[in-house]
């Protein structure tokens, strides 16, 4: 925990074009207690590969936690109050929505815990997150695992690009000017940390989605 904090709550560490990261946030206890928790999630909620509105499989396995889940098929991308086996999502965990509230002083409470889940060859394409009602209010995202290289783009797509890498424990917060912003996660380096037994990243975002 290299953040300090102050009146306003934690202070980031560092910044990448309005987003702010604070590295390091989660110890070692706190992850594998994330990590407990979004096990129990996929036990509900099993992860599934979406497809895109064009037909590809997404490499990213993804399941989600809340009111709402974010899936996709060649309908298009969109919230959905099932997961595709017909259940209720699972309810968002404690650790997560703690981290929710020390961090982003919302006065709302985050409707969506999407799980996404990197093995080695994973990517995920530059794109911005725009299925949210209002993007007044921030998303959260918390990495667990293996390190990955996040890269954040402009609000127009193409131009330059800055690269980062996320690390077990980080949580970026993208808010304000960065929550238009085209991001992606380009590779992560595959079996560095040993939070998850059979390797990769999971990484949780917190939306306020209607
Ligand atoms: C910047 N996930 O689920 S999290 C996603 O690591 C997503 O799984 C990546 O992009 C991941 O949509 C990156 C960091 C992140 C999340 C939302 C953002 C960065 C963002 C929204 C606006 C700008
Ligand atoms: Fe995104």
């Amino acid at each position: 925990m290299n953040n300090q904090i102050d009146a306003n709550g934690p202070i980031p560490d560092q910044m990448l074009r309005g987003v702010h990261i604070f590295t390091d946030f989660l110890n070692e206890k706190l992850q594998e207690r994330m990590v407990e928790q979004i096990r129990e999630i996929a036990v509900q909620a099993p992860f599934y590969q979406p497809m895109t509105p064009g037909g590809r499989r997404m490499g990213v396995r993804m399941t989600s936690a809340g009111e709402f889940g974010w899936f996709s098929d060649g309908k298009g991308y969109r919230y959905v109050e099932k997961h595709p086996n017909g259940m209720d999502w699972p309810k968002i965990p404690s650790s997560a929505m703690g981290v929710w509230r020390q961090i982003t002083g919302s006065p709302r409470e985050p409707q969506c815990c999407l799980v996404n889940y990197y093995s080695e060859q994973t990517k995920m394409g530059m794109h911005q997150d725009k299925d949210e009602k209002d993007f007044q209010f921030p998303v959260v995202s918390i990495s667990l695992g293996d390190p990955a290289l996040f890269r954040i783009g402009n609000l127009e797509r193409g131009g330059k690009t800055q690269s980062i890498w996320l690390r077990s424990g980080d949580v970026a917060v993208l808010g304000g000017e960065a929550r238009l912003l085209h991001h992606g996660i380009d590779r992560i380096k595959f079996g560095q940390s040993g939070l998850l037994k059979n390797g990769g990243r999971l990484n949780l975002t917190l939306r306020v989605v209607t």
